[in-house]
């Protein structure tokens, strides 16, 4: 007999099977969405990375495509190396990629930048160029990664990812060829406070503005950031005023952006099922049953009127919404039950408002993914006193720990708003106007399907509530 694996995700993209990790190569070509993905297809843990491929034409619904890049060239063959994170173009319709190669010599990190195209989209050749930039300049050092293509006024530019001692950098190139490469310069870097090494750089432009985002190591619990400024095409000088965290979970990293045809900037990044301690050992729960790591839901970017981004799911995922259960009005006291039994579900989205004007409640919150015992479970609540948004994992399945807080800012709102898309191992939560975004995995029994909202101290009114049963989207 064949076990049906209950934790597979039902419309967050994973591999076939294996270990995933950062999306690469995001774009919207001849009409069809691209996702290349760092891949290792021999086994559920982290190894020499390949290029996994697939496409959608909504961003909701994917078909997998075979292996675009594999480790093969003395530039990117190496058992602790392979096709390192990168991105694609479009030039003059080939399809081409630009990605890492990393190679490990006598003990030492080389990382050089390469190119590959494809006429059809689905076969890829590598350059016999490569590699197309053959290391660091002076201001970057060994660690010189994820370049980031995009074309403006007619020429080709390329951030990438890198350090000097222990400040973390993006260092812009330009090209005519995306061949030929020459040196810009630093287009922005740490201010001492913002990370050791800056992976997976993204650079792009934002109404009247310029948008960077990065994942920095070494910045504590911020592990993806964004800053919005200007950029100066003449010096290559990016300057920037805002900063802010893209995901406030501890499992959203390295995300990437695109633009589609319908001019939407959209990012998707990478969920991961990792422990860090101790280093590459414990690969998460699902490790067992072959997969681990998936892209999180796409979403799109947008510049709010005073400077911050703004997060949203994109509208496309409304089309797996299934059963719908709505209440409106309704008073949430301390201890009572609000919700019927079978409004809970492993597959789900929710929409939910409280009036906080007068709101005497300590606390308003969600149980999820409860078991029927209530001993397993997630609580995701809201301070009323501190503003802070709380995702409580400790007893969400014995694996994960910790709870991650933030403080929101709900800018002269007088309702707490919360859209949740639960998908069985991902939570991912929207809330200040899409501007605080909270990602987590959880790796609940699949029948703790549970949930609950709940106050405490003093009763809340909940102005509405919408619940969604999710389909599944393979
Ligand atoms: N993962 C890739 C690198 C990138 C890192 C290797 C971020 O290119 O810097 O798989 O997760």
């Amino acid at each position: 007999t064949v076990s049906k694996d209950l934790s597979r995700l039902k419309y967050h993209f994973m591999a076939p099977a294996y270990w995933i990790n950062d999306p690469n190569g995001l774009i919207f070509y001849k009409g069809e969405y691209h996702l290349f993905y760092q891949h290792y297809p021999y086994g559920s843990k982290w190894g020499p990375m390949h290029w996994g491929h697939a496409k959608s034409k909504d961003l909701v619904h994917w078909e997998h495509l075979p292996i675009a890049l594999a480790p093969s060239e003395p530039y990117d063959l190496d058992d602790r190396g392979g096709c390192f994170s990168g991105s694609a173009v479009d030039d003059n319709g080939v399809l081409t990629l630009l990605y890492t190669g990393t190679v490990i010599k006598d003990g030492k990190l080389i990382q050089t930048q390469c190119l590959a195209t494809s006429e059809d989209g689905i076969t890829f050749e590598k350059y016999e160029g490569n590699p197309v930039i053959p290391g660091p300049s002076e201001d970057g050092s060994a660690d010189f990664r994820d370049p980031k293509v995009w074309k403006h006024d007619q020429f080709w530019y390329m951030v990438v990812g890198s350090r000097k001692y222990d400040t973390g950098k993006a260092l812009l190139y330009k090209s005519s060829d995306l061949r030929a490469w020459e040196y810009v310069g630093v287009l922005a870097e740490s201010d001492g406070t913002m990370g050791y090494m800056w992976e997976c750089p993204d650079f792009f432009a934002l109404g009247d503005r310029h948008v960077l985002l990065f994942s920095p190591m070494g910045m504590g619990n911020r592990k993806t950031v964004y800053l919005v400024g200007d950029m100066d095409y003449e010096t290559g000088k990016f300057t920037w005023d805002t900063m802010g965290d893209i995901d406030h979970g501890y499992e959203y990293y390295a995300p990437q952006s695109f633009l589609d045809g319908k001019g939407r900037r959209v990012i998707i990044a990478w969920l991961n099922a990792w422990d860090w301690m101790p280093w590459f050992k414990n690969f998460g729960p699902t490790e067992k049953n072959h997969w681990s790591g998936a892209m999180s839901a796409p979403r799109t970017v947008e510049l709010d009127t005073d400077g911050r981004l703004r997060f949203a799911p994109v509208e496309e995922l409304q089309v797996l919404r299934r059963e719908h259960y709505r209440l409106v009005n309704t008073i949430v006291s301390p201890g009572a039950e609000v919700l019927p039994k079978y409004a809970g579900s492993d597959c789900m989205e929710i929409m939910a408002e409280f009036q906080l004007t007068g709101c005497k409640a300590e606390e308003i919150g969600f149980v999820l993914r409860a078991s029927s015992d209530g001993t397993q479970r997630t609580l995701l609540v809201y301070n009323v006193r501190t503003n802070e948004l709380r995702f409580d994992r400790n007893q969400s399945d014995g694996w994960s720990e910790g709870v991650q807080s933030v403080t929101l800012e709900r800018s002269g709102e007088e309702a707490l708003k919360l859209h949740i898309f639960i998908d069985t191992c991902v939570i991912e939560v929207y809330t200040d106007n899409d501007r605080t975004v909270m990602t987590n995995n959880i790796y609940p029994d699949p029948s703790s399907i549970n949930m609950e909202v709940f106050s405490i101290g003093d009763q809340v009114r909940m102005s509405s509530i919408d619940i969604w049963k999710l389909r599944s989207a393979w």
